[in-house]
């Protein structure tokens, strides 16, 4: 079904060009994907290391102060990474965690080590390119940068900011079967000696010291064997109905997969491959595809062609114009952050929603497009409502501080892929989403019961 398995050249590219001088090992620098199978980059990195008869070195640059990143995020990561780390090893393949200013760390550890190449992975937020941009500017080795996120290279699907689904859509499916393609199972030829001990990750989290005031979830245990399982189980038990059932929150009808692909524990890719390869219905299996692949590589189209993704000056005009003209309308409710954030508001549905997110880590994908519209209807001004609705997603959402969010929060605030809709107070031609609409859609009393602690 999948053919050839080699590396297209497409998915790589040069963010310094040079020829290749020292002798020492190829570095992959793993950071957006996680993950030690399906992983371009890392394949990438041991065809190059096989090809310049050196070794490859691992490394994972651990940022103490990763923008609202607390004890919830940084628990799921680090146990993610030490399987990593075991998994890397039984290949032969070294893994470094380098603790500290990521840029600073890699480049010493570059220079260090003589590395002949250094490979990282694609990420369109603004953390990474300066990462990026730092490190380029004090090293003199080659650095490769490889798409292993998406299942078409963001910077191949389109060199240009996309309207929407619709746009980006075709592109997509007209390169699915260049780049759905299998992952060839590589071994490194020239090993690094047997590295006796491991990191020791029980330090790790002491020496981060994160803020502790939101507390791991229990509901998504870490790292690649639970992030199959979790996929095994969507597959088995809830693909099939999942076209219908995906937005009715009362129901477990989503893959419940994001906290994975966000820290890239899990492939993309591999998903796509075995929804494919199921007996589920073909419905069920387009809308996953269309969320998995079509949504999400939206997503990044938008983050890395937007610099203002996370703000007003990035909505499209008609947005910024509507808010304009509905920026002084009578706002009937306002609340503070902090009543947002204890889900003290007026609505036992939006603050169901709140107590979700804060509990498990993770919202139900329908409830987020109007807790986020909400946020709108309730501050004194869109760009308050951006500030807060992106403070809450990246503080409690396991998969927050990802493109997915801060694309998701720009359509529900700022009609970012959305098109004008009929005009009212506040929203202006936003689409607007209410108490009522929900009730419509599914039991809004189940869903309040089941979140109210
Ligand atoms: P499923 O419905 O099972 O979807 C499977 C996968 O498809 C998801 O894991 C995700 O990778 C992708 N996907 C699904 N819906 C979308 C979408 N609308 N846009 C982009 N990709 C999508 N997603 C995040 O990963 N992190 C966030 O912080 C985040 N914040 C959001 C905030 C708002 C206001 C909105 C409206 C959406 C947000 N989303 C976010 C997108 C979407 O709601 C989640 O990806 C989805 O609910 C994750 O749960 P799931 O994996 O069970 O989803
Ligand atoms: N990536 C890193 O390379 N180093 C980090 O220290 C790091 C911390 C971190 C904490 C929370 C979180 O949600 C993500 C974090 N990431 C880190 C990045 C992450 O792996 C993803 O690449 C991006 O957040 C998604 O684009």
């Amino acid at each position: 079904m999948f053919s050839h398995n080699s590396f297209n050249k497409h998915r790589v590219r040069e963010l310094k060009g040079r020829n290749i001088t020292h002798r020492g090992p190829v570095v992959y620098w793993m950071s957006r994907d996680q993950r030690a199978t399906d992983n371009w980059a890392l394949t990438y990195s041991i065809l190059k290391a096989n090809e310049l008869k050196v070794p490859l070195s691992v490394v994972f640059a651990l940022s103490p102060s990763f923008p609202s990143a607390n004890l919830r995020h940084y628990d799921f990561l680090i146990k993610g990474l030490a399987e990593v780390e075991q998994k890397l090893k039984s290949k032969g393949i070294s893994f470094n965690l380098l603790q500290g200013e990521p840029a600073e760390q890699v480049w010493k550890f570059g220079e260090r080590a003589e590395a002949s190449l250094i490979i990282s992975d694609f990420d369109p937020l603004f953390i990474k390119r300066k990462w990026k941009n730092l490190l380029n500017q004090q090293i003199n080795i080659p650095h490769h940068e490889v798409d292993a996120h998406n299942v078409v290279p963001c910077w191949y699907v389109s060199q240009k900011l996309e309207f929407g689904a619709h746009t980006i859509r075709p592109k997509i499916k007209k390169l699915l079967s260049t780049f759905l393609t299998e992952f060839p199972d590589l071994s490194l030829q020239f090993k690094n000696e047997p590295n006796p001990h491991l990191t020791r990750w029980h330090e790790v989290m002491g020496w981060l010291n994160p803020s502790n005031d939101v507390k791991p979830v229990k509901n998504f245990i870490p790292g690649e064997k639970a992030a199959h399982e979790a996929l095994n189980d969507f597959i088995t038990n809830r693909l099939n109905g999942y076209s219908v059932r995906r937005n009715d929150p009362t129901l477990n009808g989503q893959s419940n997969l994001s906290p994975y692909l966000h820290f890239g524990q899990l492939s993309a890719q591999r998903v796509a491959f075995e929804v494919l390869k199921s007996s589920a219905p073909e419905a069920d299996k387009q809308a996953l595809l269309e969320e998995l692949i079509v949504r999400r590589e939206l997503s990044d189209n938008f983050c890395y062609y937007n610099p203002a993704y996370s703000n007003f000056s990035g909505f499209p005009d008609w947005a910024k114009e509507t808010h304009r003209i509905h920026r002084f309308d009578v706002r009937e409710y306002l609340y503070t952050l902090q009543e947002f954030e204890l889900a003290h508001t007026h609505d036992p549905l939006w603050n169901a929603a709140q107590l979700e997110l804060m509990h498990t880590g993770k919202m139900h994908g329908y409830m987020r497009m109007y807790w986020a519209k909400k946020i709108l209807e309730w501050t004194t001004c869109p760009e308050e409502a951006m500030r807060f609705a992106i403070y809450l997603n990246d503080k409690y959402s396991l998969d927050g501080r990802d493109p997915n969010g801060y694309t998701g929060i720009a359509w529900s605030i700022g009609g970012v892929h959305d098109r004008a809709w009929p005009e009212r107070p506040i929203f202006g031609k936003i689409r607007y989403m209410n108490f009522d609409g929900c009730k419509r859609k599914f039991d809004v009393g189940k869903y309040i019961k089941a979140n109210l602690r």
